[in-house]
């Protein structure tokens, strides 16, 4: 099964340049851009021969026609959005690869039993609202009332914005899809980690999938003069955030020297009133704690804040948290894992089976059908960054596999 990896690579290019013009490479979801990327991938897509809808969740779905309609369809797909300043592959690659297989498979006029859809998820990236993998959520069923009433900064309800999209927020209390309508879900991504170059293998099989727990945090003190306030009467919001931030990195490091995969990361902070000359009073912060394994990441942040709460709140510090997401972790179908494993060996492409530490909507698909990942590698695993980069010969070598799973798919019995 040939791809065309020159019109993909034309591909990547082209929608790469869809961005905010002063942060390359930034296309985030819900803006403009967002939009003007989407109406692009909608134009390609018809144009490759696929008929496209938007679902009640915003996603954006091109489909091809099988010979078996009683057969549920073959779906791959991934996101289009990408994190402030990010790469031009994580994502994208997946849903121009999925759009470039179809569209090969189409015209060495092979028509296969199942219908197979592309998906371009809305919002994979963790949005200003708050919460990730919003399209794809939303299609089973997870995004709750709570989730749909979170607002960005400016106060626009996320509900507000799937409308906005296209979607209709009224229709997601309860799933789009159900197990069965779908036959069987692959999604190739680039690993953005540097275990496939460090090893120079061109593909890995995604055994399982980290969940992830994301939790708002506010830290709250009292803004006061920073040259009259003694240090002993002081109720310094930020140094007490930074004692959490230190306390959730000593704990995750300890933890990641067990058995089982966890990190923990606060990427982003916001401080009031961040002056230079006065005690912050407030420390807004978002923590995620990712791991493969259920226990360890329930588990991993009530006692740590436990701890820190107990230790500053004497010194009359608040710190309130809420929960934003609790993504379990996700096995991938063997028989799937079997199924890339094969193809990657039918197009003589060493791979190793690895797991992911980045979440991804495969997450979500994986309640609908038998779900599989494969990656490639990327140049030192740089991702969520400018640096994100990859050849052409990389993108094609996964596309290709891709195409083959989707055939040997289609043989086989979903
Ligand atoms: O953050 C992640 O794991 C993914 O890249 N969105
Ligand atoms: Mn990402
Ligand atoms: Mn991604």
């Amino acid at each position: 099964m040939k791809v065309n990896a020159e019109r993909l690579w034309a591909r990547l290019e082209t929608l790469s340049e869809i961005t905010d013009p002063d942060r390359p490479w930034t296309r985030r979801a819900f803006t403009d851009c967002y939009l003007e990327g989407r109406a692009w991938l909608k134009r390609e897509m018809e144009a490759a021969g696929l008929t496209t809808r938007l679902d009640e969740a915003g996603n954006l779905i091109g489909s091809l026609l099988g010979s078996d309609p009683k057969l549920s369809p073959l779906v791959t797909g991934s996101h289009i959005d990408t994190v402030a300043l990010g790469g031009r592959y994580d994502g994208i690659l997946g849903v121009l690869a999925g759009l470039e297989a179809v569209q090969s498979l189409r015209e060495a006029g092979i028509t296969l039993r199942h219908s197979i859809e592309v998906i371009d998820f809305l919002s994979e990236e963790p949005s200003e609202y708050g919460v990730s993998c919003i399209g794809s959520r939303g299609m089973v069923g997870s995004l709750s009332p709570d989730m749909l009433d979170f607002r960005e900064p400016s106060g626009e309800r996320l509900g507000d914005a799937i409308r906005r999209m296209g979607g209709v927020p009224e229709a997601l209390s309860a799933p789009l899809r159900r197990p069965g309508d779908l036959a069987a879900f692959v999604e190739l991504h680039i690993e953005q980690g540097r275990v496939l170059e460090d090893r120079q293998l061109p593909i890995g099989v995604v055994s399982d999938i980290v969940g992830i727990h994301r939790y708002d945090i506010v830290v709250t003190g009292q803004a006061d003069h920073a040259g009259t306030t003694p240090m002993d009467l002081r109720r310094d919001a930020l140094a007490a955030a930074a004692g959490l931030i230190k306390a959730i990195q000593a704990e995750a490091y300890q933890q990641s020297l067990g058995e089982s995969y966890l990190v923990a990361t606060v990427g982003r902070l916001d401080v009031s009133p961040n002056a230079s000359n006065a005690i912050p009073d407030r420390v807004g912060m978002v923590l995620e704690v990712r791991s493969n394994d259920a226990e360890l990441l329930e588990g991993f942040f009530p006692p740590v804040l436990e701890q820190v709460q107990h230790e500053v709140w004497a010194e009359g510090i608040g710190i309130s948290v809420t929960p934003l997401s609790e993504g379990l972790p996700t096995r991938c179908a063997d028989a799937v894992q079997s199924h890339i494993k094969a193809a990657a060996t039918a197009l003589e492409l060493g791979s190793m089976t690895m797991p992911s530490g980045a979440g991804h909507d495969a997450v979500y698909m994986a309640k609908l059908a038998p779900t599989g990942m494969l990656f490639i590698p990327c140049r030192e695993g740089r991702s969520h960054c400018p640096e994100e980069s990859i050849t052409l010969k990389q993108a094609a070598d996964g596309c290709g596999v891709l195409a083959e799973t989707l055939l040997r798919l289609d043989q086989g019995n979903y």
